[in-house]
């Protein structure tokens, strides 16, 4: 990318950044409202933290469709919602017993445990309160396979299930396209939501230009988890001396462990391209939808 383009990416980043930070601040129930410790760790785990990929995502897709920045900023606040209730889940001792997340206590470190039970639930039916309250796009039906994407991208046919096959498969060997399914359930599906839930919010898209678009969400969320990989195993190299591509701590297999640190260096770039190349009917204006991949899987955290 040439540097004005990386210039004008950044800035537009950060500025979607600051504006779902205020979007989310409002959607959220204040922390006034009774009882404060429920709101107060909802809103401790949404706000001030996060890279808002989601979002991210979902308001790139939106510019192919020059879409209403208050439909995104709802449907950016949904998806962030629901991720935020994952990561309080998964950090909890029943999952990966975490106790920083973002560079704080975890939820249930902070609030303790039936709280951080209780917010990750109200963040859930939050996020489908915000969607359904919300006109987000001009078709009702839309509206309603809106709320479809993202109840389905959720669910135990979506990120619940894929994070239920993570569980199930601690101390197991699993082969590539058994870990790609789990990441493509666990991880994948919302990224995918993001993309889609982000072209609904203006002019309808063909069959055709959705498919591709679909494409394209399906090779960054896997792609977004290979990096995710990558970048666990090298900070655990880093600090602990861990034994290369396994998630020591909990035992669990990651994409490093079965191709090796330069295979998945070289899967992540594969996807990267084949995301790249799902972008080619639209053009200029999928520039932020390209970046975003770009962005995705050459980050460094
Ligand atoms: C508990 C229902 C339930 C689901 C949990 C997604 C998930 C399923 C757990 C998260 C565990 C994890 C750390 C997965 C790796 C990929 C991932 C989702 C990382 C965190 O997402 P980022 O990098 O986080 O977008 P930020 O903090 O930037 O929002």
């Amino acid at each position: 990318m040439a540097t004005d383009s990386v210039i004008d990416f950044k800035v537009w980043m950060s500025q979607v950044q600051v504006q779902m930070e205020i979007a989310l601040d409002r959607y959220l129930p204040a922390s006034t409202h009774i009882p404060e410790r429920l709101h107060d760790a909802m809103r401790y785990s949404v706000l001030d933290g996060g890279k808002r990929v989601r979002p991210l995502l979902a308001f790139a897709a939106g510019a192919l469709v020059d879409a209403d920045p208050a439909r995104l900023e709802a449907a950016g606040a949904a998806l962030e919602m629901i991720h935020a209730y994952s990561l309080v889940h998964d950090d909890m001792p029943a999952m990966d017993n975490d106790v920083l997340r973002r560079g704080k206590p975890t939820v249930h470190v902070a609030f303790g445990e039936a709280t951080a039970l209780l917010a990750g639930d109200a963040l859930q039916t939050a996020a489908f309160d915000v969607l359904s309250a919300t006109t987000l796009t001009d078709s009702p039906s839309d509206q309603l396979k809106m709320i479809n994407i993202l109840a389905r991208a959720s669910g135990s046919l979506g990120m619940c299930g894929g994070q239920g096959i993570d569980l199930y498969s601690v101390g197991q060997e699993l082969t590539l396209p058994e870990l790609e399914m789990m990441h493509i359930l666990k991880t994948g599906a919302l990224i995918r939501a993001a993309v889609l839930l982000g072209s609904y919010c203006g002019t309808p898209l063909s069959d055709e230009a959705r498919n591709a678009l679909d494409h394209y969400a399906k090779c960054v969320g896997l792609a977004f988890q290979v990096v995710d990989d990558i970048l666990d195993c090298e900070a655990d190299s880093a600090t602990l001396g861990k034994t290369a591509g396994k998630d020591a701590a909990n035992n669990k297999p990651t994409y490093v462990a079965l191709l090796g640190m330069k295979g998945a260096k070289e899967k992540a770039e594969e996807l990267k391209q084949a995301a790249f190349d799902a972008l080619a009917p639209f053009g200029e204006k999928a520039k932020l939808l390209h970046a975003l991949a770009g962005y995705i899987v050459d980050r460094k955290y």
